[in-house]
């Protein structure tokens, strides 16, 4: 009921101003240039919609951008976020499948304000988020530490936090929000005290890395797909630093004691079977930090995308 056939729209975002490391712009290009795409048309027989551009957005990206509520670049992340989230939005609302690749995790403000606005124009649902991340991205401007907009995507996308003027992010409306209810984490093993505060306070449902460790990964998903419930358009946004730095060591905040590339894989695969899924991003790989595992981080990337999308090992 969700999509249209095996019609797919690939949106590539060659944007880092959502935090301080450059590289993670040249992410979509690896990506691409390791044969995904090819891979999605050949293997898993979709069609691809695909205007063969990393976007970039120079020519929106203004000169002059000062802080602004402790934010970091707020013009930029603000109005190419936007651009994004229209083109996202025009894929989702011919019912294609839209996968975006990264770029730093504050694109997902971009791609999920698109298409939550297309699932209830066309389903009249409201959709879900399955957020797999190391860290939560649920700071306010006011609780981040760092400024850096890429830890903040969440709390624009939810309405935690908002702004009046267009630029930053006053230009996102009610029906391209998320609900705090319809949220789901897994990974996460690096989130900041006032980011704790708040998934307590608003009981947003988290699954850490502690749980996997309980439970085992098999469970976790069960748990989070549970919550969510069928007949929900679903969101992924996949932040590589879920995967533990053995797999996935090219990106700006590795952290260790994560998930396995299986784990990762799995994930992907149970939101797959749901048949559920309407998009997907790929974010923070980062190809030109520890340049040795830059492959790796590629591949582990690749393989991600591969899963979600419908590949079996069987
Ligand atoms: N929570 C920290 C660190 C961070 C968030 N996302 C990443 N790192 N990748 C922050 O800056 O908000
Ligand atoms: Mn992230
Ligand atoms: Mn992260």
């Amino acid at each position: 009921f969700l999509k249209a056939g095996n019609e797919l729209g690939l949106v590539a975002v060659g944007f880092s101003g959502g935090q301080c490391k450059p590289g993670v712009d040249a992410a979509p290009m690896a990506l691409i240039e390791s044969g995904l795409v090819d891979q999605l048309k050949d293997d898993l027989a979709y069609n691809v919609h695909y205007d063969n551009k990393v976007h970039a957005y120079g020519d929106l990206i203004p000169h002059d951008d000062p802080d602004h509520r402790n934010m970091k670049k707020p013009k930029a992340v603000s109005t190419v976020t936007k651009q994004l989230s229209s083109q996202v939005y025009e894929h989702a609302k011919e019912g294609r499948f839209v996968l975006t690749l990264g770029g730093d995790h504050s694109i997902a403000i971009g791609t999920i304000s698109g298409t939550a606005k297309a699932m209830r124009e066309r389903l009249g649902r409201e959709m879900a988020v399955i957020w797999v991340d190391a860290h939560a991205d649920i700071n306010t401007p006011e609780t981040s530490d760092s400024g850096n907009i890429h830890g903040m995507p969440v709390a624009f996308l939810t309405g935690l936090a908002s702004e009046k003027a267009d630029a930053p992010f006053g230009w996102i409306q009610d029906n391209q929000r998320i609900s705090l209810k319809k949220l789901v984490y897994i990974g996460l093993r690096d989130v900041d005290r006032g980011e704790k505060q708040i998934l307590r306070e608003h009981g947003i449902k988290a699954f850490s890395m502690h749980d996997v460790d309980r439970h085992g990964i098999g469970k976790v998903m069960d748990m989070a797909l549970g919550w969510i419930g069928s007949d929900t358009p679903i969101h992924l946004s996949f932040d590589i630093d879920a995967l533990d730095p053995m797999w996935a060591p090219s990106t700006g905040t590795a952290v260790r004691g994560g998930l396995t590339l299986r784990e990762g894989d799995f994930i992907a695969e149970c939101v797959h079977e749901t048949g559920s899924l309407v998009a997907l991003d790929l974010v923070e790989v980062n190809p030109s930090l520890e340049e040795k595992g830059a492959a790796d981080t590629v591949r582990a990337g690749v393989s991600i995308v591969r899963c979600a999308l419908g590949d079996t090992l069987l």
